[in-house]
């Protein structure tokens, strides 16, 4: 009987996560259809006297700016945390270049919201968080938009147990834990699931976020994947090296069975030429095979599908 107890109440718990998740995803999208002039400012009665006693005189710790908003928005740290509705507390797992495993724990507002509020155009398609220190992260639309995921069995390479989590800005955040009680107050920091369980989230996890940029202009679309030695007529047992010329920016993946390479076929450079480039293997060809792979990566469009042949 109490082992059903806890299998029930494990059931209910996970029913209420996954509610919430579609909720956040429901208020996400309806941004993208709506004519309302946004809103500069949150006032809200839980924002008023909160903390400094007078927000209002705060400057702006966020800015939303660009030709893809309606009008340039500043936010300060209390108009973000008096978003009720958008709030969010998750746990992240990342993986980085090397490529090592980790979690960090954040709480914040959610992006869908604060670029709804910014009064995000139908035709935005590019978004970029920038920081004090020049560094930024660059996104399509839709790749801001696409379901991200904490995957708590991350470090056996399990999706088993994932939770969809929203991308949000965090003013509290904590690194290798999965307790959100450990965070602590930080400068407003990007935190992105992954798409996959390879997904490099943790380059887009920017420290220090002052702006976010929004724009008309389309984010361009990687190169295509090249192949060494050329397809065609090759000794069983040559290796084939596939390559890139921003191959530290992008994630090559690749199928051998004549279907289209995404996120979750074989990838073939798990980490970066400066740091384990012994990990990114080339493919030994013994037999006829197709090889098509497909550069993908943050802030542009996936490069087209190359196909090589070998026989
Ligand atoms: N502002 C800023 N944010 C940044 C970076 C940076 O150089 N500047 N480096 C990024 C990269 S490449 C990684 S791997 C992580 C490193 O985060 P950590 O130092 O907390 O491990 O921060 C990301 N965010
Ligand atoms: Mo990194």
């Amino acid at each position: 009987m109490v082992p059903l107890m806890h299998r029930l109440l494990k059931a209910i718990g996970l029913l209420a996560v996954l509610l919430v998740a579609c909720l956040s995803l429901l208020t996400g999208c309806q941004g993208q259809n709506q004519n309302q002039p946004p809103a500069a400012t949150v006032t809200t009665p839980e924002s008023t006297g909160q903390e400094t006693g007078n927000p209002g005189s705060e400057p702006g710790i966020l800015t939303i700016t660009g030709n893809g908003v309606e009008h340039e928005t500043k936010f300060t740290l209390d108009e973000l945390k008096s978003m009720q509705d958008a709030l969010a507390g998750a746990c992240y797992s990342a993986v980085n270049n090397w490529p090592a495993k980790k979690f960090i724990v954040g709480k914040g507002v959610q992006v869908s919201h604060l670029l709804q509020k910014a009064g995000i155009k139908e035709d935005a398609k590019t978004i970029v968080f920038r920081a004090a220190d020049g560094y930024n992260a660059s996104f399509t639309r839709e790749q801001l938009d696409e379901k991200r995921f904490y995957f708590p069995n991350l470090m056996k390479y399990s999706t088993e147990g994932a939770v969809e989590v929203p991308s949000i800005l965090a003013w509290e955040y904590e690194e290798d834990t999965s307790d959100l009680s450990e965070a602590t107050s930080g400068k407003l920091r990007l935190l992105i699931g992954q798409i996959t369980l390879h997904d490099v989230a943790t380059a887009a996890f920017v420290k220090g976020v002052t702006t976010i940029e929004v724009l008309t202009a389309p984010p361009g679309q990687w190169s295509t994947v090249k192949a060494e030695p050329a397809p065609g007529k090759v000794k069983p047992g040559t290796e084939v090296v596939l390559s890139h010329p921003q191959k530290d920016l992008v994630k090559i993946y690749y199928t051998l069975d004549g279907s289209a390479p995404d996120v979750q076929s074989l990838l073939y450079n798990p980490s970066t030429s400066y740091f384990q480039p012994d990990l990114n293997k080339p493919i030994p060809v013994n037999q006829p095979v197709t090889i098509k792979a497909v550069a993908i990566g943050c802030g542009k469009y996936n490069s087209q599908v190359a196909t090589f042949k070998y026989e």
